[in-house]
């Protein structure tokens, strides 16, 4: 090669990746699956020229473990408040520049508010959506196996060997979620959800695996499907996500009735929030797409299709009826006085919670 062939090769080269650059402003976002309408990114692209890479997960753990290990490449990520603030601690956000993000004039106060106690100042993060952890059921098979009376409404229909045994048949699932149905446990057996006890932990562990047996699975995404396609009864689940079953059997219309319970005894609520990895790639895009997913119309297009309440005040006056009017996705002032809320365990409870959940789902 001359080197005159040399040089136009170089120059071809550094002109080719100039024009890449102009054309390919990416944001690499991971949030959790069945949590957006996809024509809101389609919108973000079309609006910005900004492409989106969007991968979706189903678990605080595997989140945690990919930003701990750090270099996922991701702009945007969605832990929940609980492990945001201590991912937080250990150094892997960047602080939100303020100043780019002017729609942050439509969030919503009380939700800020809340979220003060994972992340001091909204320094991090903003509201992407918030919800409770509760029970979703197939009215029909539920009434079949435990009659007309059945406790639908209360943590007795998954905690109580005697009814749970009974919707064995029919198929139950349970959250792959240790932070969240441990504090469940707990809380139905009358004791903090939010401690931090070892002995307590194990109480809570022993409860679990007393159902168990009757568990058919422990997944935090596939319920979806198969409480919507009748193919399980019950799940323990999350709040929009058993709306979501409900409309897809709906839609479909076959004879599958699903409803959403917080039960009687207390559920936990918790605030998922978007943040920015201090390696993100790409941060001035991240920022874009954070100011407008904060849009009130935007905001709004997202929970209407996925059931989740929004951190965003002013996106409300977009919202369908059937969500901002639904206690179950925006609860009144009684329904949240029996939510409960949780914070991060330090690092040596966290073994025992992980060690108690291995436990529960092997069985042992
Ligand atoms: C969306 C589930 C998000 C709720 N499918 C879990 N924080």
């Amino acid at each position: 090669m001359t080197l005159r062939t040399m040089l136009t090769g170089v120059a071809v080269l550094s002109l080719m990746s100039g024009a890449a650059l102009a054309q390919d402003r990416t944001v690499n976002v991971y949030n959790w699956s069945d949590y957006i309408d996809e024509t809101v990114l389609e919108d973000f692209t079309k609006e910005t020229g900004i492409k989106v890479v969007y991968d979706v997960f189903d678990s605080n753990e595997v989140l945690e473990t990919k930003l701990l290990a750090g270099g996922t490449g991701y702009d945007v990520v969605v832990p929940t408040g609980t492990f945001l603030a201590r991912q937080i601690q250990a150094g892997v956000f960047s602080e939100l520049e303020k100043d780019k993000l002017p729609n942050l004039s439509n969030m919503w106060k009380d939700i800020e508010d809340r979220v003060e106690k994972y992340d001091p100042g909204n320094a991090y993060s903003i509201n992407y959506m918030w919800g409770s952890t509760g029970i979703g059921y197939n009215v029909d098979k539920v009434k079949a196996a435990l009659g007309e009376d059945a406790p639908v409404d209360s943590w007795d229909l998954v905690f109580k060997p005697e009814n749970i045994e009974k919707l064995k048949e029919c198929g139950v699932h349970m959250l792959d979620a240790p932070a969240e149905m441990i504090p469940a446990a707990l809380n139905y057996l009358g004791l903090d959800p939010d401690s931090k006890d070892p002995s307590e932990i194990e109480k809570a562990g022993e409860l679990l695996k007393s159902v168990r047996p009757s568990i058919q699975k422990f997944h935090s995404s596939e319920y979806i499907n198969a409480l919507a396609n009748g193919d399980i009864c019950v799940a323990i689940g999350w709040s929009g996500d058993v709306l979501q079953a409900r409309d897809r059997a709906a839609e479909v219309d076959n004879g599958v009735t699903i409803e959403y319970a917080i039960p009687k005894e207390g559920a936990q609520m918790w605030f998922d929030q978007m943040a920015i990895p201090a390696d993100a790639p790409n941060k001035a895009e991240a920022h874009e797409f954070l100011d407008f997913i904060m849009r009130p119309d935007v905001m709004a297009k997202a929970s209407n299709v996925v059931y989740y309440a929004n951190g965003n005040k002013a996106s409300q006056e977009f919202l369908n009826e059937d969500v901002i009017g639904d206690a179950a996705i925006y609860p009144d002032e009684a329904t949240v006085q029996n939510l409960f809320t949780t914070t991060p365990y330090p690092p040596k409870v966290q073994r025992i919670v992980t060690r108690t959940w291995t436990g529960v789902k092997s069985g042992q």
